[in-house]
């Protein structure tokens, strides 16, 4: 064996940098910068990763380490995010602006290391600073390790479909614009599959996303919702689909004609190739608007095509898709999702003794307008969102992680509530006005190493109730219950899924109801945890944890890179 081994180690560890058997390294360069894309009849620049659209797709296998180093040549401040990714020790290269770094400033370079442990399928990487994820954005596919498999049958090949919108305007123009007169921001113009908007739309056709298959065989299909907006309704014409996984995590197969998937979520799942090969067959997305907002009420559509399939003057099959309004099809769909829970691919590990307890309410607020009454919210006012009724407000000096590593004073404060201080009916059609206007703060929730933690997140109808697909960095969460309505802290826990519940980064919680998810804290690190529509984000619905190191140093926080942005 030894001569074998150190011939392995000679051949492939010196040379191409991986250790046999182990982990490897992988590393990549994103080069930040504008590229011209046309979409809907017209020409724009937008920002990109490497001058791609979607962004590079990242290959890695359970437990590898990427390194990517981002260089920011365009010509605005950007942080890239690893959504879904735990980054076990290692918060400095998480990404959200403000709370784990300063933004990389244009012509300044960032090495950031991945460190992937446990998740294993579908997740991806994305701008996490203002709304640039609108258009920086790509998949990270991460395989079984090396001699494992997963847990059914090979497919015959597997691609990432990223679901997205585009907006004829300039996204930064959007954010200022949107901040600025404190309104919802415009809709989108269109909504995309790996980019495209297909056939539905101007100018769309050429280049509508084809997917080839041979009938008869089986694809592991990776679908992401990059959106920034909406959560989205997808389907395949004539085709069922068995989801197999989300979030990086298995799930029970199930069979089902559509898929609801929430900004940040990513849904794997398998297709047969046992349709008519004669035929072809569209893949379309639209959104499930809940909340009584104008919403781009467009379908996006790509194409599935059989081998030698000739395009006739039959038009393709349309999909199933359910109606705009239907928020049974889209929470019964997440209420499907549960962990494969088999012993050799994810054993579930429920925290069952709870150490902190945590009630958070999520609503939209307003303030009160700085311009004379002249903001575009409610009755001229600015639109707000909270957390426990914490407007957040992102530091914009030093980050959280730097102040908490380095001892700042003065950069956030640690009195984030548990529970709200005002318990209302959250869910009443009508709430007095005076609980409309929230608190500002930078305030995070300190929790002990390897504490075991619950938070119960209650939507309300302040304002106006909506969906929001929370998302935790640093940490999965398993999803152990939901529903409309008040939650009832007496009755519904006893319904509590602590036997295979899914194990999410983000989940949905349904308009005017509940979402319980638990987690252990060994993790140490800053994590920022926040609403995934951006605008609800921008208004104000994040915080963030401190866990705190262990005892032991390998329960600790690593030491920061050298290469950390300054502010
Ligand atoms: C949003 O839409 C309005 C009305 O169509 C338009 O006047 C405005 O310029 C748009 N906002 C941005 C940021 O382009
Ligand atoms: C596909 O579905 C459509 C609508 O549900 C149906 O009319 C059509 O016959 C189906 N086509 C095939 C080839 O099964
Ligand atoms: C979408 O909304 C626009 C504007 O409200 C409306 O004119 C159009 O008919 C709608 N289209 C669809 C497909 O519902
Ligand atoms: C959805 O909207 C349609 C009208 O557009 C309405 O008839 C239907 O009752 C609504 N469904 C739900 C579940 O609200
Ligand atoms: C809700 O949706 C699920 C899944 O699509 C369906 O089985 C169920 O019948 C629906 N319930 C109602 C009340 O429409
Ligand atoms: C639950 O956790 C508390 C605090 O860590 C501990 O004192 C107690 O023994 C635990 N109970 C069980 C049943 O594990
Ligand atoms: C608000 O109104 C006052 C008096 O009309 C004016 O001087 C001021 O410039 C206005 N401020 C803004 C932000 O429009
Ligand atoms: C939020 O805090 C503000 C300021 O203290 C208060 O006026 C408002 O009623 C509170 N709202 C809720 C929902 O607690
Ligand atoms: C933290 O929890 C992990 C298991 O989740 C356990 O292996 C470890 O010993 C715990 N460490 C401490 C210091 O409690
Ligand atoms: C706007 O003002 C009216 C009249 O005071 C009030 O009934 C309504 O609830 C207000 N809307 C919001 C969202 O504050
Ligand atoms: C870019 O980031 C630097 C460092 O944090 C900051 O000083 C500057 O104001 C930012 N620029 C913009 C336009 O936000
Ligand atoms: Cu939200």
């Amino acid at each position: 064996m030894k001569p074998l081994l150190r011939f392995q180690v000679l051949g492939v560890l010196v040379v191409l940098g991986i250790l046999h058997c182990q982990a490897s390294v992988r590393r990549h360069a994103f080069v930040v910068k504008e590229a011209p894309y046309t979409r809907l009849c017209s020409t724009k620049n937008i920002l990109t990763v490497n001058g791609q659209f979607p962004g590079p797709t990242l290959y890695a296998r359970k437990g590898d380490t990427i390194i990517v180093d981002v260089h920011n040549k365009g010509n605005r401040n950007i942080t890239i995010h690893w959504h879904g990714v735990k980054q076990p020790r290692n918060p400095w290269s998480d990404g959200p602006e403000y709370i784990t770094q300063c933004p990389i400033q244009p012509g300044a370079k960032f090495s950031q290391k991945i460190i992937l442990s446990t998740e294993e399928g579908t997740l991806w990487w994305h701008a996490h600073s203002e709304w640039d994820r609108a258009t920086v954005y790509g998949a990270l596919v991460v395989y079984p390790k090396k001699g494992t498999h997963y847990p059914f049958s090979k497919p015959h090949a597997e691609f990432p479909l990223i679901l997205g919108e585009w907006w004829k305007e300039d996204i930064e123009k959007l954010y200022t614009e949107s901040l600025k007169f404190g309104g919802d921001p415009n809709i989108s113009d269109a909504l995309t599959i790996n980019g495209q908007p297909g056939d539905l739309y101007p100018c769309s056709k050429p280049d509508t996303f084809k997917l080839m298959v041979e009938h008869g065989k089986t694809y592991l299909l990776r679908l992401i919702n990059s959106g920034i907006q909406d959560i989205l309704f997808f389907s395949i014409a004539n085709h069922s689909l068995t989801i197999v996984g989300s979030d990086a995590s298995y799930t029970k197969p199930f069979v089902t004609n559509y898929i609801a998937i929430s900004p940040g979520q990513t849904i794997d799942f398998l297709l047969t190739a046992d349709q008519d090969p004669d035929h072809h067959y569209y893949m379309g997305a639209k959104v499930y608007a809940a909340a009584p907002n104008p919403f781009d009420n467009t379908t996006t559509t790509a194409l599935l095509h059989y081998g030698n399939f000739t395009p006739s003057n039959c038009p393709p099959f349309s999909p199933y898709l359910p109606p705009y309004n239907d928020t049974n099809s889209s929470v019964s769909f997440t209420g499907r999702l549960r962990s494969l829970a088999d012993d050799s691919h994810s054993a579930v590990d429920v925290p069952l003794n709870i150490t902190d307890s945590l009630f958070f309410t999520l609503s939209i607020n307003t303030f009160p307008c700085h311009q004379n009454d002249s903001c575009q919210g409610p009755n001229g006012s600015r639109l707000a969102a909270s957390v426990n009724n914490v407007s957040f407000v992102t530091p914009t000096v030093k980050n959280i992680l730097q102040a908490y590593y380095y001892h700042a004073n003065g950069v956030f404060g640690d009195r984030f509530p548990d529970f709200p201080e005002t318990v209302f009916d959250f869910t009443a059609a009508d709430l007095p006005l005076y609980l409309e206007t929230p608190k500002s703060g930078t305030e995070v929730k300190v929790l002990e190493y390897n504490s075991t933690v619950e938070i119960v997140f209650q939507g309300t109808n302040l304002v106006a109730g909506d969906y929001h697909p929370m998302h935790l960095h640093g940490y999965s969460f398993y999803v152990v219950g939901w529903g409309f309505g008040n939650f009832d802290k007496d009755k519904d826990p006893l319904n509590y899924n602590l036997v295979d519940p899914p194990l999410q980064n983000t989940i949905a919680v349904p308009i005017n109801g509940w979402t319980t998810v638990r987690f252990k804290a060994g993790n140490p690190g800053v994590w920022f945890m926040h609403c995934h529509l951006d605008r609800h984000m921008s208004w104000g619905m994040t915080m963030a944890f401190i866990v705190k190191n262990g005892k032991s140093p390998d329960d600790q926080i690593l030491p920061p890179p050298p290469d950390m942005p300054p502010c």
